[in-house]
């Protein structure tokens, strides 16, 4: 159960958390068509709380909410700046944001031009992702049956609600196998990313990601390569294959749910020696540091509320 907060913004107003409810007739319930992000809030050191690259994931939504022509009511300052106004009201000092766009009750069918564009942002606490065990020890991932999107049937880069379909079908086939999260290949057959994260791996010191030809592009991914870059970590953004993955030395998911999560375990062979290996714990330990405000060199990825 998500822990109630005292607030939602709802189309422009803060309104108590019960109260945010929507029609039946709702357009997005009934088709998909939304677009979303999440945003993690973290505690530092210092006592202040700072969003975490705030303006890249109001870039995106906007994004999002472009490519499947919603027509954003807001401006992306106003929605940064219900974000960082959300935290306050509930007395928050750390949370995971999920503004959402949506499409309102109005007409129905397939051409929802008249019906309203509606925007939320929720705040909630939410922990380690794929659990604490995970976030330390590594998970054990399964490569699912079902195909991520082709680029012909969806917008892979978007956060489009719709997608997540597919990531649902991939997580629950997953877990009832015993695993913890799912490995979607692309329509050719090349490893792309899991049902909610970017997928990394490294081997003889070379860190390796899918390209963004087809997948969502991710901030915390973005985080790793720039991350990398500083520390001297040689890098490739270049498609492998599955057999690439069971070869590597490590391997691990980012995402802002996620953060940096190791995988010691796919399909069940064994990740290098199976916990979390040099790379993934340098660049984990660098992400928790920023994130937390304890590396003044990032700062500027940082909103202080
Ligand atoms: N790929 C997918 C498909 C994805 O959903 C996410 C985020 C990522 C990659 C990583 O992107 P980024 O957060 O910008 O580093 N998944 C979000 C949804 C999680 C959920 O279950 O809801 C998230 O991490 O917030």
């Amino acid at each position: 159960m998500v822990a109630k907060a005292e607030w939602i913004w709802l189309d422009g107003d803060f309104i108590p958390w019960e109260a945010a409810q929507v029609h039946i007739l709702t357009h997005t319930l009934h088709y998909g068509l939304g677009v979303f992000e999440g945003i993690r809030a973290y505690h530092c050191e210092d006592g202040r709380t700072a969003v975490f690259r705030l303006k890249e994931h109001i870039r995106r939504l906007f994004d999002s909410a472009h490519v499947m022509q919603l027509a954003m009511p807001f401006t992306p300052a106003r929605v940064e700046e219900a974000c960082t106004e959300i935290l306050r009201r509930n007395g928050q000092k750390e949370a995971y944001l999920r503004p959402l766009v949506f499409v309102g009750d109005g007409v129905m069918g397939l051409n929802p031009a008249s019906n309203p564009i509606r925007v939320t942002v929720i705040s909630w606490v939410w922990g380690a992702y794929l659990g604490d065990e995970g976030l330390e020890r590594g998970v054990r991932v399964k490569t699912s049956a079902y195909a991520r999107h082709h680029p012909r049937i969806m917008m892979t880069k978007t956060k489009t609600v719709g997608n997540y379909v597919n990531s649902i079908l991939a997580k629950r086939e997953a877990i009832a196998n015993g695993y913890d999260e799912a490995l979607l290949l692309d329509p050719e057959g090349y490893v792309s990313e899991a049902s909610g994260e970017n997928i990394f791996i490294v081997r003889d010191g070379v860190l390796r990601t899918p390209p963004l030809t087809s997948i969502l592009p991710g901030i915390t991914r973005d985080c790793m390569l720039t991350l990398a870059r500083d520390l001297g970590i040689p890098t490739r953004e270049d498609r492998f294959s599955l057999d690439e993955l069971y070869l590597a030395d490590e391997a691990f998911f980012t995402g802002t749910a996620a953060e940096v999560t190791p995988i010691r375990e796919v399909d069940g062979r064994v990740i290098g020696p199976g916990r979390p290996g040099p790379v993934t714990k340098q660049l984990q330990t660098a992400f928790f540091k920023i994130v937390k405000g304890r590396d003044p060199r990032y700062h500027h990825w940082l909103t202080f509320v």
